[in-house]
């Protein structure tokens, strides 16, 4: 055991909204300086104990702990961002159709928001949500995944330490998420609902927030394609996967779930891609050299068990990988495995784990449709070369990012969010400040 929480439920929830709900008007009535500079100490609080929040990261987790640092400084980098945005919050003046009228648009918080993050990225997760949320003069009250509550707790005593004011931020440790949920859903001083997890918890929050037409962000599923084609850079294309499937154990929304490769490059592509991926070494997070840690819990090991047991009974085969590894828990071998169709679990639905699918494909338009025929829309990444090729399915993907020969794209400058399944809004850049905004049309007459 690594520490005891209080379990918090409803009637604390209720208290945090309440404390939030007072505290906001008085946030909102500071100067945005004031509110960039409590972001900046904030920040730099977070870079000063890097080290100690990484630790706490792979311990309640299991990344390795190279990744956790990377993670806490991706958390802090979000703190920089919006604490200069926060400086930025612009209204516009519209030309009006008559001499005696003048319009304008100011831009307001939206009021007290409550957020609910999920334990694949504890850290940057929260500094995702709430930075911007107090950039634009919003109160926040937060829960954490019960899986990971501890490096969300250490953060929130840092923004104490850095002196936001009392009830800003509230933070609810609770052992599972419906009842707290339910309560930020429905209660009326709660004004939004940031969320990201599973698309099935999202569906459930939107119809908890209907009654109320409560304004959403969802961040949830993903079914990644990672697309070769024949005209790719073979061995930049096997690095980007590497990226783009492995960190985390597999565990991130935007990881490749579906390996596309061309016919012409898919023999080298394969071959090159298992010789990285027997390479890559399983175990505990903290020993030097780990490249996967364990997965969150049993059910993810059942899952990638099943998606396995389902493609080799209708026909896949396993190219490396496909067993439990480690003296028990929750540890599984990163997997390759060939002869994928699109009919096999696997390609259907998200495995959220070390299991890489890869899938021949002959004809370019027909991988695009195949690509696109998901429920989900959230990251999609290919490799080519022909600039005409690289526009065409850049636009047809139907995926909020896509990766353009890179494996890796997340950054708090750019806007990170989804289409169809995936999710609603954008988290990160300009656009993930406007989801905390409202935006108010002034009409003044008589002039
Ligand atoms: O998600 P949940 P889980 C996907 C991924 C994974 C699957 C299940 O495919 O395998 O979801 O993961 C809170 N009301 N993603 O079970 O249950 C919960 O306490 C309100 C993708 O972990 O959605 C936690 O804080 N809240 C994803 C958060 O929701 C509820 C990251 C996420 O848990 C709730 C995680 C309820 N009724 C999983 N039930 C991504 N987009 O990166 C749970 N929660």
């Amino acid at each position: 055991m690594l520490a005891e929480l209080p379990d918090m439920g409803v009637d604390q929830t209720k208290a945090a909204i309440d404390r939030a709900y007072v505290a906001q008007a008085r946030w909102a009535a500071l100067t945005a300086r004031d509110r960039s500079d409590t972001l900046w100490r904030w920040h730099q609080l977070i870079l000063d104990h890097t080290d100690d929040l990484a630790a706490i990261l792979t311990a309640e987790m299991g990344k390795p702990l190279p990744e956790a640092v990377s993670e806490v400084s991706h958390a802090a980098a979000y703190l920089q961002w919006y604490a200069e945005e926060a400086n930025r919050i612009y209204g516009e003046t519209i030309s009006a159709p008559s001499t005696d009228r003048r319009m304008l648009v100011i831009k307001q918080p939206i009021g007290v928001v409550g957020t609910i993050t999920p334990w694949n990225f504890p850290a940057s997760m929260v500094a995702r949500k709430i930075s911007p949320a107090l950039a634009a003069g919003c109160a926040i009250v937060l829960k954490p995944a019960e899986q990971t509550p501890l490096v969300a707790g250490a953060m929130f005593a840092l923004a104490a330490e850095a002196g936001f004011p009392d009830g800003v931020v509230n933070l609810i440790y609770a052992s599972e998420g419906a009842a707290v949920g339910r309560e930020l859903c429905t209660n009326p001083k709660v004004r939004k609902i940031s969320f990201t997890g599973s698309t099935e918890v999202g569906r459930l929050l939107m119809r908890q927030c209907s009654d109320q037409v409560k304004k959403v962000s969802l961040e949830l599923g993903g079914n990644a394609p990672f697309i070769v084609f024949d005209d790719a850079d073979v061995d930049a294309a096997v690095d980007g996967a590497i990226q783009a499937k492995f960190r985390n154990a597999g565990q991130t929304c935007v990881s490749a779930n579906r390996l596309y490769v061309q016919s012409g490059v898919h023999d080298e592509f394969a071959e090159k891609f298992a010789a990285r991926v027997r390479s890559l070494s399983v175990g505990d997070g903290f020993k030097p050299g780990v490249a996967i840690g364990p997965l969150i819990d049993t059910h993810a090991l059942l899952k990638i068990e099943a998606h396995i047991a389902d493609a080799i009974q209708k026909g896949g085969a396993i190219c490396c990988g496909g067993s439990r590894a480690g003296p028990g828990g929750t540890f599984f071998e990163p997997t390759v495995l060939t002869g994928i169709t699109s009919e096999m679990l696997l390609a259907q639905e998200e495995t959220f784990g070390p299991l890489a699918p890869i899938i021949r494909f002959e004809d370019p338009d027909q991988v695009v449709r195949e690509a696109n025929d998901t429920i989900y829309g959230l990251a999609a990444y290919f490799y080519a070369s022909n600039l005409k090729r690289v526009w065409h399915v850049a636009e047809a993907l139907e995926y909020g990012m896509i990766g353009i020969n890179t494996g890796r794209m997340s950054s708090e400058a750019a806007p990170f969010g989804g289409m169809k399944q995936s999710g609603i809004g954008r988290e990160g850049s300009r656009h993930g400040l406007e989801e905390y905004l409202e935006m108010k049309y002034l009409c003044m007459g008589g002039l």
